[in-house]
This record gives C-alpha cells, sequence and structure tokens, in this order.
C-alpha cells in the first residue's frame, strides 16, 4: 500500500451543475462534486480538507462523502457512486448549498412560531426513527438554556429516547438507544436573540450535530443496542410535564424564542401548526427579519433565518412586492 492506500483523492472543490435521477426520488439539479486523484500521494494533505470522503492514517477508511454535512438550508445531502454527493434543494431554493432563493416556492406558511418557555408543539411520534434520523431546526433563542426538541419511548421517561437542547448557551444531542446515554455537545455557544440552524442525525448508534455549518461533531451511544425505539409523541419546544423526565433531561425549561423552520428526514414541514396534535402558548412571531408590513401590497415573508424574501400577489414583483406589474400592459 502507498502513503495514500489504493485510494488517495482529493477534492477538487469545483462542483458541477447536472440534472440527477436517483430510484426513488424526484429528478433534481444537483451540484456534483468532484474527487481527483490526489497530486502529491500524501494523505497528509487529503486529511487537512474537511470535506472529504476519506479517513484514517492511510485513507484506508471510506467514509461517507455527505460525512461532512456539505448540505444546508433545508437540503438533503445524497451520496453518489466515485465519493461524489449532491445537495437535493427544497421547494424555492437552489444553488450549490441551496442557498439561493428561486420563485418557484411552493405554497410556504412562512409562519414562524414565538415559544414562551412553558409552550410545546406535539406532533405524531418521529417516523422512520429506528435506524437512522435527521431533523434541522432553524430557531432563536432568548435565553441559554430551553428544550428544542424531544421524542420518547414511554410516558415516565423510561426507555429510548432522542432530545435537543440548549444547555448554558451549548446545544446538545442526547439520545439512548437503551443501553446507554450518548451526550453530543456543539462546541460554538448560541447567540441570544440570533438566528440559528442546527442539524442533528443519528444512524444506528452514532450520532452528529452541527450548528451554522460549524464544526460537525460526532459521538456514539455505548453498548450494543442499535434501534431508537420510540412510543410517545413528538414534542418542540417543551414536553407537558418535565417532572417525569428528569432523568434523562438536564434542562428543565422549554425553549424561550422561536422557530422558523423544521426539516425531518428530508421533508420541510412548512406548516408546523396546521398538522401538531396539541399544543400549549404558541403564539406567531413578528420579529425580524419578517417584522410587519415588511412586503408590500399584500405580499408574504418567508423568513430564511436572518434573511427574507417576500412572495408576492398576482399584479406585483420586486424584492418588496412594491412594482406593479399592471401597468406596463
Ligand atoms: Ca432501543
Amino acid at each position: 500500500m502507498n502513503d495514500c492506500g489504493n485510494i488517495n483523492r482529493t477534492c477538487t472543490d469545483k462542483p458541477q451543475r447536472a440534472n440527477q435521477f436517483i430510484p426513488g426520488h424526484e429528478p433534481f439539479v444537483a451540484y456534483l462534486h468532484r474527487f481527483s486523484l490526489c497530486p502529491h500521494n500524501r494523505c497528509e494533505k487529503v486529511l487537512l480538507k474537511g470535506n472529504l470522503p476519506y479517513n484514517g492514517r492511510h485513507c484506508e477508511i471510506q467514509l461517507d462523502p455527505c460525512a461532512s454535512e456539505p448540505c444546508s438550508y433545508g437540503a438533503t445531502c445524497m451520496s453518489l457512486p466515485e465519493s461524489k454527493f449532491s445537495c437535493s434543494c427544497p421547494p424555492g431554493s437552489a444553488g450549490e448549498f441551496c442557498e439561493l432563493e428561486t420563485s418557484e416556492g411552493g405554497d410556504e406558511s412562512g409562519i414562524t412560531l414565538d415559544f414562551k418557555g412553558d409552550s410545546y408543539l406535539e406532533f405524531p411520534t418521529l417516523p422512520n426513527a429506528a435506524h437512522s434520523l435527521r431533523v434541522e431546526i432553524w430557531f432563536m433563542t432568548r435565553s441559554l438554556n430551553g428544550l428544542l426538541l424531544y421524542n420518547g419511548q414511554k410516558p415516565n421517561g423510561v426507555g429510548d429516547f432522542i432530545a435537543l437542547t440548549l444547555l448554558n448557551g451549548f446545544l446538545h444531542l442526547t439520545y439512548n438507544l437503551g443501553s446507554g446515554t450518548a451526550t453530543i455537545a456543539c462546541l460554538e455557544p448560541v447567540r441570544i436573540g440570533a438566528w440559528h440552524s442546527v442539524k442533528i442525525s443519528r444512524i444506528k448508534n452514532r450520532g452528529m450535530l452541527q450548528m451554522d455549518n460549524g464544526e460537525v461533531v460526532r459521538g456514539q451511544s455505548k453498548g450494543t443496542l442499535l434501534e431508537l425505539n420510540l412510543g410517545e409523541p413528538l414534542y418542540i419546544g417543551g414536553v407537558p410535564e418535565f417532572l417525569p423526565l428528569k432523568y434523562s433531561l438536564v434542562v428543565q425549561v422549554g425553549l424561550d424564542g422561536a422557530i422558523q423552520r423544521m426539516i425531518v428526514n428530508d421533508e420541510v414541514w412548512d406548516d408546523m401548526l396546521s398538522f401538531s396534535t396539541d399544543q400549549r402558548n404558541i403564539e406567531p412571531y413578528n420579529g425580524p427579519p419578517c417584522t410587519p408590513g415588511i412586503c408590500k401590497n399584500n405580499g408574504r415573508c418567508i423568513p430564511i433565518l436572518e434573511d427574507y424574501r417576500c412572495q408576492c400577489v398576482d399584479g406585483f414583483s420586486g424584492k418588496w412586492c412594491n412594482q406593479s406589474t399592471f401597468k406596463n400592459r
């Protein structure tokens, strides 16, 4: 084996736009990242780069090309053959990392929800979570502590669970598959009042946490059990009563802040309120970026973390829907 084994490669970092067809998925525009042969035959050079699909002293460990979580803004990373990946953009976005807004957005609700610390939203149990799970949440907090997400197995807090909490300003992903609790904490603190995106994913006993395209933090739960067995509803922003969960949750207070968007297993939950099964003390959030009246002529403001776009009604266009398209006819 040479220095880099048989698979010495480095990322050219030049994505190529292409139409992609993956069985089981709708056709989508992808931005392919290609990996070329490592020119200097040195693993060190390869390992310095974060977005590479190989790891290990001799690059002998092939990682999923999506392992570096290269896609954001609600996009899903898809592993493709030959160590390529692509970002599959949700409706209304495009670009290499889905960072560009398009006018073809779906009928998004655009309603940001305010949580008061004692609020919660209840949903059916997280679907298909046994082997793997991916969740992205766009949130703002006014407090350094609070619960963002909780889903358990039994009402008394016993059994498997997964939780995403803010503890002293740091995001924590905690889960237990039945043989020990894993806790994975972000290295960077949240900023009070700022919009953040957080991505969590779990494959069997391995978990990942990432805030705002920062460092990907990984961990795994102890023991031999690999399935997350959930039976209770999913709770967002808080739970009805923290007391039964006190052994699994250090944080005993709900989110004091707001949630813009949730993406669960590739699905954008546009209108969270309409398909929640129960709720307490939830109100629309009227703070920035979608302050009232920012979009003119009945345009609808769609928040995108700290940015926004206006979805105009017929007859108007422009960034703020302040240009009439009628007078030109
Ligand atoms: Ca289990």
